[in-house]
């Protein structure tokens, strides 16, 4: 422990609070974790959501702080694009990035909590599990946390500095939020998901589909993803419309019409299914909702982070990438001002905050993007034309999905500058549905006049 640091308690040892104890831990900071559940190491891992994960450069990069992307990427398997399914015809693949540079990793969120954890201990963090924050107090005096399953067996402890990152229904954010107006609002999607699995093929060969891509059924308003794990399955996800006209999950009561509707939409997919009907049964439909706060910190005393700051949908793949980022970025930012936690929150808000909502919105747009199908032909248009100039004019032109997925331009240069390529993209185009009938020379010069040259990706 450095002399005169203040010591640092984090609420919830997920992915986020555990990576931000080791960064933390590594630069001197006395941690204290108090996470709700059991030490994964020792009971397994009692994963609520989500069974693997997208890791895109945002998240690398801050393992790489932390000395850990090695190990994290040595667990994960590689996803050079998406793979597109449409109904009753042939898969195609679609690169994410130019070549293998550029690739996506899916990591069991499991066995990424439990390295992270190990990480934060090997620090020197002190983690506490079986450990649920109950309340905590933020009255004049010293901040105190109350850690307990009831309050006949909680203990207090002192904390003068706090920083949440238990997830997008946060303890610490409700205590914080009977102190002061966080401005909280949570916009629910409407849509909710459900989790299935593509088991190991027999064979030499263990994957039943494509391994290295990230797998997407675009029906319209829904959708099915899957993505590979490590020992040769699938995680597949269905997300639906909770209510309304077929298909919604309230059209779905049993495990026979959810069999009916998969055999209807996804056949391919339910083929090698074996366990649908035990999967359908057993797994809730997970809820989906963007989290907008106006404050995410109580002077020096409270911070939140992660999903406990903004959680957002899932459909960019960017939630624990984001989080991550915030873990990455405040670290350094406490470290500098050890001695003035107050102005570090303000700083870090007024740093991520515009990020954090960037983030939210493209998440939303991407759900459209994804589930559509892409079968219009002005947006295979737009497609061709933008791949076209990436060729042409790469330090002008980068597509959205890889400035968010490769870069670390924060994420509202990422929106705004999206916005000002679609803009140019819509005016070359000019209604023609055909790239061909484009003169692509002086689109190329119009790129590089109209567009400021992309800045160096750091
Ligand atoms: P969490 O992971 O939720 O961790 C919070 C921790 O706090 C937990 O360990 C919890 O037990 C603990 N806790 C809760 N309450 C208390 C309490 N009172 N006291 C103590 N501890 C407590 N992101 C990506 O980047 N890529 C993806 O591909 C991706 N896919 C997703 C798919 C789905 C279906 C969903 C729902 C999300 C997905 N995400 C993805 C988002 C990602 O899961 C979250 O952004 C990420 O888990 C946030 O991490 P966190 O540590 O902030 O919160
Ligand atoms: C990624 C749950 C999840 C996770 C993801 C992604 C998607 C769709 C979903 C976005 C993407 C990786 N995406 N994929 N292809 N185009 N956009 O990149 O993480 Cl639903």
């Amino acid at each position: 422990m450095r002399d005169g640091y203040p010591p640092v308690t984090i609420i919830g040892a997920g992915l986020v609070g555990s990576l931000l104890a080791a960064l933390l831990a590594q630069r001197g900071f006395a941690v204290e974790v108090f996470e709700r559940r059991p030490d994964p190491r020792v009971h397994g891992f009692l994963g609520g959501r989500s069974i693997n994960l997208a890791l895109a450069e945002r998240g690398l990069h801050a393992l790489r702080q932390a000395g850990l992307a090695e190990a994290v990427l040595a667990q994960a398997v590689m996803m050079r694009g998406r793979m597109v399914h449409p109904l009753g015809g042939e898969p195609n693949l679609q690169r994410y990035g130019k070549d293998d540079s550029e690739v996506i990793w899916s990591v069991s969120r499991g066995d990424l909590n439990m390295l992270l954890i190990d990480a934060a201990e090997r620090a020197g963090a002190a983690m506490h599990f079986d450990a649920p924050l109950l309340d905590a107090k933020f009255d004049g005096g010293p901040n105190v946390v109350r850690i307990g399953h009831d309050r006949d067996h909680a203990r207090d402890a002192h904390a003068p500095i706090v920083i949440g990152a238990d997830g997008a229904g946060s303890a610490l954010r409700a205590a914080m939020a009977r102190r002061i107006d966080l401005g909280e609002r949570v916009e629910p999607l409407g849509h909710g998901y459900k989790e299935l699995e593509i088991p190991p093929a027999s064979g030499s060969h263990p994957f039943a589909i494509e391994a290295n891509a990230l797998h997407i059924w675009p029906r319209g308003h829904y959708m099915c993803i899957a993505l590979p794990n490590a020992q040769g399955s699938f995680t597949v996800t269905l997300f639906l419309p909770n209510e309304g006209a077929y298909p919604s999950f309230a059209t779905l009561p049993d495990v026979q019409a959810a069999r009916a509707f998969f055999e209807e939409q996804f056949p391919d997919a339910l083929a090698l299914m074996p366990t649908f009907d035990a999967d359908w049964s057993a797994h809730p439909v997970g809820q989906l909702a963007t989290l907008y706060l106006d404050r995410w910190h109580l002077d020096g005393r409270a911070l939140l982070v992660g999903d406990a700051a903004h959680a957002i949908v899932p459909f960019h793949g960017q939630g624990m990438n984001a989080g991550f980022e915030d873990a990455a970025e405040l670290a350094p930012m406490l470290a500098a001002r050890p001695h003035d936690p107050a102005a570090v929150c303000a700083q870090f808000q007024r740093v991520r905050k515009p990020d954090a909502d960037a983030i939210a919105r493209m998440a939303l747009e991407n759900y459209l993007e994804m589930r559509d199908g892409v079968a219009d032909p002005h947006y295979l248009a737009k497609r061709e034309l933008a791949a076209a100039l990436t060729e042409r004019a790469p330090t002008h032109f980068m597509s959205r999905y890889r400035m968010v997925s490769f870069t670390h331009l924060p994420y509202a240069y990422c929106l705004q500058r999206g916005r000002e390529q679609d803009a140019l993209l819509e005016s070359l185009l000019d209604g023609r549905a055909n790239v061909a009938d484009i003169d692509i020379d002086d689109a190329v010069a119009r790129v590089r006049t109209e567009l400021s040259p992309l800045p160096a990706s750091n």
